[in-house]
């Protein structure tokens, strides 16, 4: 009995001194749940990709951390998830920094027209000295932003009305635009009339012609089936966008260091996945969605660029951004305006 006794506790000691972590029997309950919100549809390489790391997550963490996935605005519209975000009402959200500009007006700069001519510019610049100036910004407003930014692409006019063969096809186009300022400003400039609608209702604004277009990455208008609802797809590329991952901060700083480590490895890790995906997708999708009906043509960027410029657009934005800012874009695009 004693011998047994003696054992007992022996033992018991040797493994509280391994960690309760080690302990956790397999079938409890996560320690933490985090929801992570999206705006994009299941099939999207965000959602496939934030699964896998969901995956790797919990087997890293032994089961302590879930990534509960909310995809397509399931929990609000893009506006009010950031308010959540903020609150702490949801944990993880990935956005555009062009959208997260309403918070963090520098975090738009990455939008600004035809910027990047191609993707070794975004990522030189958005893993590089603008990146990291974007998200010393961001964390400047209480939250947390993962290193590596999420791709969304380069983006491209949808209509159901005509297509854009020139700056002078925006004219009055009634185009749907993300909540944004610099989106507004720039259809603006290219005198078409935009409306500013949460990607959770652009589906409906273009079913029921509230709006006749609208602008998304190839992979975009794919998956949340955009095809369906328009006509005509006009290779503009003319802004790039991204996805950054955010965090509440009180909610982040709660998670043991070493889960953050885990966390923030496979978000990583995700969003480097994403950005293969993405590309292949953006290269691939085209004679796809061509069988599903939409009509492709491929205008001069030139001539729209020129439109943005004579019409004040990079001048403006310079001045909203100021020098710094502005100048670190430049380092890796070279001269704008
Ligand atoms: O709202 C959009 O168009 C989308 C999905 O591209 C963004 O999140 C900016």
């Amino acid at each position: 009995m004693n011998v047994n006794r003696r054992k007992f506790v022996g033992a018991a000691g040797g493994a509280a001194l391994i960690g309760a972590a080690s302990l956790r029997p397999a079938w409890a309950a996560p320690q933490y749940r985090y929801k992570y919100a999206n705006n994009l549809p299941p099939s999207h390489p965000m959602n496939v990709r934030a699964n896998e790391a969901a995956k790797a997550i919990a087997k890293d963490t032994d089961g302590r951390f879930e990534l509960a996935i909310f995809p397509s605005s399931q929990l609000g519209s893009d506006t009010d998830t950031l308010s959540q975000l903020r609150s702490g009402a949801v944990e993880f959200f990935t956005l555009s920094g062009l959208i997260l500009s309403t918070l963090v007006p520098a975090s738009s700069i990455s939008g600004i027209g035809f910027a990047f001519p191609n993707y070794d510019a975004v990522w030189k610049a958005m893993d590089g000295d603008l990146g990291a100036y974007i998200r010393k910004e961001i964390e400047g407003k209480g939250l947390v932003v993962m290193d590596k930014i999420w791709d969304s692409g380069f983006r491209q006019v949808t209509t159901s009305n005509r297509p854009i063969n020139g700056p002078g096809d925006f004219k009055d186009l009634k185009i749907r635009v993300p909540v944004s300022p610099l989106w507004t400003s720039m259809f603006k400039a290219l005198g078409a009339a935009p409306a500013s609608i949460n990607f959770n209702e652009t589906y409906s604004a273009l079913q029921t012609k509230v709006v006749d277009g609208q602008e998304n990455p190839l992979a975009i208008i794919q998956t949340a089936k955009l095809y369906e609802v328009q006509k005509y797809c006009s290779l503009t590329n003319h802004m790039w966008d991204g996805f950054w991952f955010l965090s509440n901060r009180r909610a982040w700083e709660k998670l043991p260091k070493d889960v953050r480590e885990v966390v923030a490895k496979h978000i990583n890790g995700a969003a480097m996945g994403v950005r293969a995906d993405v590309l292949a997708l953006n290269n691939d999708l085209q004679s796809q969605l061509a069988k599903q009906g939409l009509a492709f043509n491929t205008p001069e960027p030139g001539p729209i660029r020129d439109a943005l410029r004579q019409a004040g657009f990079y001048k403006e934005w310079q001045g909203k951004y100021g020098d710094k800012a502005w100048g670190l874009l430049e380092q890796s695009v070279g001269k704008l305006s």
